[in-house]
């Protein structure tokens, strides 16, 4: 694994704020993931994870030391060395994904504390240009 960003707000990512993420997948792009964390038990609220040898975006949590069942988006607009903005806005009842500015799914959420939710970490194969953590209400 090899980790590109990660940032902790202790007072919690979730409701209400966006992750704005603006990069490139490298030529030889794999795979890449944006996690949110929780600040206990090794738990991932949401796993997104762009697998470019499947042309799909795997979605799911970690959560009792097991992942759970997977969410699959067949809407890859993914290309290798493309520059793309992904934004995840999460509201009390799902994290919203955008990118480019479309919406191309939602994940309801698992994690019932939300406020637990404190971490946000990529990793893998991307190039981050730049990363944004804004409150939107
Ligand atoms: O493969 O799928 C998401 O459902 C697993 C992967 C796992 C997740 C999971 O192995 O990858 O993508 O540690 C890992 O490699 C994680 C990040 C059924």
């Amino acid at each position: 694994m090899t980790l590109r960003f990660e940032a902790s707000c202790p007072d919690g990512l979730c409701p209400g704020w966006s992750i704005i993420l603006k990069g490139e997948t490298p030529s030889e792009a794999n795979k890449f993931e944006i996690n949110f964390l929780c600040d206990r038990d090794d738990r991932i609220a949401f796993h997104f994870n762009p697998r470019f040898t499947e042309s799909d975006i795997v979605c799911n949590s970690f959560m009792a030391n097991h992942w759970g069942q997977e969410e699959r988006c067949t809407n890859f607009p993914f290309g290798a060395e493309e520059p793309f903005q992904i934004e995840i806005y999460s509201d009390n009842e799902s994290f919203h994904v955008y990118i480019d500015e479309t919406k191309i799914m939602q994940y309801k959420h698992r994690v019932e504390d939300l406020k637990t939710i404190t971490k946000v970490q990529v990793v893998n194969d991307v190039n981050i240009s730049s990363l944004e953590i804004t409150k939107k209400h």
